[in-house]
């Protein structure tokens, strides 16, 4: 039905049964400075498959979308200036201009539901912008996930989003939401974002249940995400800093639509003398780490 491009590894895992982790490919072309995100890149795949499940990095080459890249395409979407982000109304037409793109959580996950995989680690996700009221800035990936079956393992969302009104959108839309060991939504660089959570799961066992769960109750319309909060997060004066300053420069400078989310990135990496990178770094192999272990516990839940 779908006319992807599967990599090798992904292909023998499909045809093994073996655990399969998606992963987005937005956060290595427009959300990591290179030459870092190449290294990086190769290193989250190769968490994932430390743990015993097979990496599968989505992304658009030449209009055809790949789930699983080689090492050349890997290379391609880390270094080129072709590559534009795209989300999931950009796909149809990227593909018949045959261009690369890297794919937000949105895209990812709906490719990935379209390649009948379940789990997908990334590192924040989109979701409502401050001023949203004035801007209707709001991420596509809420929508996106409000009709995909996924379970997203994430670290929360930045301070660069209204909080508050994500989580509000998160729960509107039916998405389900759920900390890992932990009560405090996490705000990516930090540990806790001052809002709580209503669940917790204890274990990577109990995440496979309640994918289970979903499927036996008909609720894995929607996307359950989990919220994995960082280890050590990046020290708060260094951030409330940051966080104010890229803030203005954006508004001043008139950055709107897409271009948002890469221009906070951009600043944060740039101005918290390497703390955002190092955050970002810890982050994104702990989820994927995470999303491993979900899988492979998925896997022996149906055994
Ligand atoms: N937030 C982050 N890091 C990221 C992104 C968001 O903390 O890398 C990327 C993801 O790919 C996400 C996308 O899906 O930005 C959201 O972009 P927008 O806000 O334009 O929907
Ligand atoms: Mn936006």
């Amino acid at each position: 039905m779908n006319s992807f491009n599967f990599s090798d590894e992904v292909k023998r895992a499909r045809k093994n049964g073996a655990p399969i982790v998606a992963l987005e490919s937005t956060i290595i072309s427009h959300g990591l400075p290179r030459p870092k995100n190449l290294e990086i890149a190769k290193e989250i795949e190769n968490t994932v498959r430390g743990i015993g499940a097979v990496p599968a990095t989505i992304a658009m080459l030449n209009g055809v979308v790949h789930v699983g890249l080689e090492e050349a395409e890997l290379l391609e979407i880390a270094t080129s200036d072709a590559v534009t982000k795209a989300s999931v109304r950009d796909l149809a037409i990227l593909a018949q201009q045959k261009r690369h793109a890297a794919t937000t959580v949105a895209a990812t996950s709906h490719i990935a539901q379209a390649a009948g995989i379940s789990i997908f680690a990334t590192g924040g996700l989109g979701g409502v912008h401050r001023g949203a009221r004035d801007t209707w800035d709001e991420s596509a990936d809420l929508y996106t996930l409000a009709r995909t079956d996924i379970t997203v393992v994430c670290a929360g969302v930045k301070s660069i989003l209204d909080v508050a009104a994500t989580l509000e959108r998160i729960e509107s839309l039916s998405i389900g939401l759920v900390g890992y060991r932990t009560l405090k939504f996490p705000g990516f660089y930090l540990r806790e974002s001052g809002f709580i959570l209503e669940y917790q799961a204890a274990s990577p066992k109990d995440l496979a249940e309640m994918i289970r769960a979903r499927k036996k109750l008909g609720t894995e319309n929607a996307a359950l995400l989990v919220a994995n909060p960082i280890e050590r997060e990046v020290p708060r004066d260094i951030h409330d800093r940051v966080l104010a300053s890229g803030l203005a420069l954006a508004t001043e400078q008139g950055i709107s639509g897409k271009y948002v989310t890469p221009f906070l990135l951009d600043y944060f990496h740039h101005n918290s003398d390497g703390e955002s990178l190092r955050a970002n770094i810890e982050i994104i192999l702990s989820n994927a780490a995470l999303a491993a272990e979900i899988a492979v516990a998925l896997l022996k839940l149906e055994d």
